[in-house]
């Protein structure tokens, strides 16, 4: 441990916390690995923490032989609301290796092909108000509406369900309860534990009724459901948790893990994804010639007016490394843990023990100048140009994950945000506020802190 650094001046008990802000424990721990290296300790009452950002340490992580995933931090607090949900559930729980061969069918190609009218449909219901603001010379908006049109998609798509966001001025409660639930999570990481009784007692109560809250909406979907089988068309990721037993056990999900199931996709399925679509409309909205790149191609693949077909979304390559390179510079879930399966030594370097884990921060990483050259900061889709992710070395662009529990619903994320994007350039140009400086907002995920655009029509025959 000796060999790996930390901060110069440490508080007696406190720890590192000198210059940290409870509210951006992400961006304080950027600014200390920028300091102090590829990876860095940090302490907090009592606890340390490992970090790891470097490229070639980071690929070392990626061995699924000698590391998995460590359920820890951020993702430890949310065993409360998540249980042993497929996000939260521990390798060796057995309801994880159930649930994802369960559920993992309902992301092939064929189930997202079922998905694709009713993320049109939802798509199609964000413009209609876009339009509105558009006529009303009103600036939208972005993380708001991009959050409401990804709860209204996951809640569609894998559940049958309306929760009317676009009909609402609000966010719908489910999203104030879920935004409660993981700004506390988070900040139980950065308050003692001891004294979490004391300073987060008002925090506590409110998160308990955040908590009763999502389980009394889930479990109302989950009776709809029961009460009318079948309602959920040819055969949703609800439908598969209700109905499908396991091909090889012939084992079932309980109904206590279903309920834990339907909040982690209600919940997972949406947040990121919002994320990324803002961060990359920020970006859009500030780099007319990548727009202009992008709007050519789907202008060309999906032609001026009508919806795309859904082997058409995939086909916008230049869009795809649009929203790569905005997922590189904002990964929207920013870090994850790997844990040490047996005894073993990181990078040739660092020993550890079996359990002993480290987060890596794929923020950083995404940024190391190693893999991503001297000019990591600019955004840049071109980075993925097939060449350009031919010369650089694996492992270094993680935002989904890694190995076994990486992210389920990576092309679920990737079809519909490539989707709305391009229905979104096509339909509208892009004008950013002039004061606006992106400020990152964090909950676990990550947000584009007020981020709002001003929207022109775009003319028909542009
Ligand atoms: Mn998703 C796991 C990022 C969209 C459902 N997701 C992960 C992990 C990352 C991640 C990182 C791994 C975390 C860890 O190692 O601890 N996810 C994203 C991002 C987007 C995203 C950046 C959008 C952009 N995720 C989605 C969508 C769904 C989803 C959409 C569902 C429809 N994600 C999950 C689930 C897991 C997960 C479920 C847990 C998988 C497992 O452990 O088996």
């Amino acid at each position: 441990l000796h060999r790996i650094p930390h901060p110069p001046r440490r508080l007696p008990f406190l720890g590192d916390v000198l210059g940290a802000d409870v509210r951006t424990p992400l961006q304080d721990s950027m600014r200390m690995g920028r300091r102090l290296g590829p990876i860095f300790r940090r302490k907090a009452f009592g606890k340390e923490f490992v970090f790891v950002w470097g490229a070639g340490l980071a690929a070392d992580l990626a061995d699924e032989t000698r590391f998995a995933k460590h359920v820890g931090l951020g993702v430890a607090n949310l065993r409360p609301v998540a249980g042993d949900g497929l996000f939260t559930a521990y390798n060796h729980e057995p309801n994880w290796q159930l649930a994802h061969d369960i559920l993992a069918p309902g992301f092939s190609r064929e189930a997202m092909a079922g998905y694709h009218p009713l993320m049109l449909d939802v798509a199609r219901r964000l413009t209609a108000r876009w339009d509105e603001w558009e006529a009303a010379g009103r600036a939208v908006d972005v993380p708001g509406d991009m959050t409401k049109l990804t709860l209204e998609t996951i809640a569609r798509t894998g559940f049958g369900h309306d929760f009317g966001s676009f009909e609402r001025s609000a966010p719908h409660p489910f999203v104030r309860a879920m935004v409660g639930t993981l700004s506390f999570a988070q900040r139980r990481n950065v308050v003692p534990p001891l004294l979490t009784p004391v300073l987060l007692r008002g925090a506590g109560r409110r998160n308990d009724a955040d908590m009763a809250y999502l389980d009394r909406t889930v479990d109302a979907v989950v009776a709809a459901r029961r009460a009318a089988p079948g309602s959920g068309g040819q055969g949703d990721l609800l439908d598969r948790m209700l109905e499908v037993a396991h091909p090889g056990t012939g084992e079932r999900l309980s109904p206590e893990n279903i309920r834990r199931q339907v909040i982690t996709f209600l919940v997972a399925g949406h947040e990121t994804t919002s994320g990324a679509l803002s961060f990359a409309l920020h970006y859009l909205s500030r780099s007319p010639e990548v727009l202009s790149r992008a709007r050519a191609e789907v202008d060309e693949l999906w032609g001026a007016e009508g919806e795309p077909a859904y082997e058409q979304v995939a086909k916008a390559r230049y869009l795809r490394r649009v929203l790569d390179e905005s997922l590189r510079l904002w990964p929207t879930a920013p870090a994850f843990a790997r844990e040490a399966r047996e005894d073993t030594v990181l990078g040739g370097v660092h020993p550890m023990r079996r359990g002993a884990w480290a987060l890596v921060l794929a923020t950083m990483l995404h940024r190391d100048p190693a893999a991503w050259g001297e000019r990591p900061d600019e955004f840049d889709p071109d980075r993925f140009a097939p060449s350009a992710v031919r010369a650089r070395p694996a492992h270094v662009f993680k935002p989904f994950g890694t190995g076994a529990r990486a992210c389920i619903g990576r092309q679920f994320a990737l079809h519909e945000a490539t989707l709305v994007l391009g229905l979104l350039l096509r339909r509208y140009d892009l004008h950013a506020e002039p004061g606006y400086r992106l400020r990152v907002a964090e909950r676990l995920t990550l947000m584009p802190d007020g981020l709002t655009l001003r929207l022109t029509r775009r003319s028909p025959a542009a």
